[in-house]
């Protein structure tokens, strides 16, 4: 009964988010970023896809009885030698056939490329911009935009167009991505939750959501946890464990990104907005939970930095919970000038409740931007041992120790 119930309501607030839009979990998760993040980012787009005439899904209009034209703007003076019909592509999705007469002419001065011909009626074409295209300094198209050289074809940029009748969405190029999560990063999750991943457009290839692809495991150990499959439809896969969950237990959900596709071959990219894009080897996408206190002596709540403030010669830092004071070390707490980064010498003095510490500022100048940095790796003390839920958004969410789990806070020396 309880199960039937949960199916409901998970099936109601599915279809609640298809009617008003899907909302976007609020704290999602994903480790993965972490690899990437650290990258530098470039800018190497180039194409000013506001500006392309016809536009996105636009159609093609003549500009004579028998001749259309596709306008690209470019951002960039562009290396000339690359803006030609190898690296500018319109192929008729519908007929299959050439486009007749077809030229390509560049504008270097105003950056702009024209290619005219003869297109089909009644017809879907897909314009292809290779990644071979360079600007002027030999920068390569970014057509994934995510900052970083793919190469053919996830730096190709694709777009669509008409003639007539043609209806774009008879081609289907666009990647399916993770829209919602349940229960998402946080704790006091029920001990038999229904797992449940909604997707961006309701095109999901069902037969690649399986629980091969969706997997459940106990975080500590990495020991699966057998699932049963609720639903799998074309926006979203449901699933629940054969058995109650362990109480106070972290869980690590994860979705096989690589293996997900859409009904025309699109593989799932991640959670949307915290992707790379299409690139050559989609990373799974993560999230962790915990499950509720049914004894509530058992503690399944990360602790927090409740309030940080400078007192005097010293900086006193609290948290929501016992703490193992034994992680407040010089390793995972600091302060440092926040322009220089300079580390500002002090010592770390306990608090007698055991709640916090304070460091002391004997070595601040007055009128100066600190930092205090405290890490992730700080602990609470048993029954939770969790390790901190910081607050670098979009912490705390309620799982302690993630990678962006760090607490930081500024303040100006009085
Ligand atoms: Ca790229
Ligand atoms: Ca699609
Ligand atoms: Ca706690
Ligand atoms: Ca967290």
């Amino acid at each position: 009964m309880f199960k039937k119930t949960m199916m409901i309501i998970v099936i109601i607030a599915i279809a609640l988010m298809l009617i008003f839009g899907c909302g976007k979990e609020d704290n999602p998760f994903d480790p993965n970023r972490g690899g990437y993040n650290d990258t530098p980012q470039e800018n190497l787009s180039f194409i000013d896809t506001t500006a392309l005439d016809p536009g996105i899904d636009g159609e093609i209009v003549d500009v004579d009885p028998s001749t259309g034209e596709i306008i690209i703007y470019f951002l960039d003076f562009m290396d000339a030698s690359t803006v030609n019909t190898s690296n500018i592509i319109v192929r008729d999705t519908t007929n299959g056939t050439s486009i007749t007469g077809a030229t390509l002419t560049y504008y270097p001065e105003i950056k702009k490329a024209v290619f005219r011909g003869t297109f089909s009626d009644d017809a879907v074409f897909v314009v292809t911009l290779k990644s071979d295209l360079k600007n002027n300094a030999g920068i390569q198209l970014d057509g994934n935009d995510n900052g970083l050289i793919d190469g053919s074809p996830y730096d190709d940029y694709r777009y669509r167009l008409y003639t007539g009748t043609g209806n774009v969405g008879d081609v289907d190029f666009v990647h399916p991505e993770i829209d919602w999560v349940t229960p998402g990063t946080t704790n006091g999750v029920d001990t038999l939750p229904t797992i449940a991943v909604l997707f961006t457009d309701s095109d999901i290839d069902t037969t690649t959501l399986t629980l091969t692809n969706f997997t459940l495991m106990k975080t500590s150990s990495q020991v699966s946890v057998s699932c049963t499959l609720l639903t799998a439809a074309l926006n979203h896969i449901s699933f629940q464990p054969r058995s109650k969950l362990d109480e106070v237990t972290q869980y690590t959900v994860t979705v096989e990104c690589a293996s997900v596709f859409d009904t025309c071959g699109n593989v799932l990219l991640g959670f949307v907005g915290e992707n790379d894009g299409w690139v050559a080897n989609i990373p799974d996408y993560t999230w962790d939970f915990i499950t509720e206190a049914i004894d509530t002596l058992l503690d399944g709540e990360p602790p927090q930095v409740s309030v940080a403030y400078v007192s005097g010669e010293e900086l006193v830092v609290r948290f929501d919970d016992d703490m193992d004071t034994s992680t407040f070390t010089t390793t995972n707490i600091k302060v440092f000038n926040n322009a220089t980064k300079q580390n500002l010498v002090g010592s770390i003095i306990n608090e007698y409740d055991g709640k916090g510490f304070r460091y002391t500022l004997e070595n601040a100048v007055s009128g100066t931007l600190y930092k205090l940095w405290v890490s992730k790796d700080v602990k609470e003390a048993a029954p939770g041992n969790w390790y901190l839920d910081g607050n670098i958004p979009p912490n705390p969410n309620g799982v302690g120790g993630e990678w962006n789990d760090d607490y930081e806070k500024t303040f100006v020396m009085p």
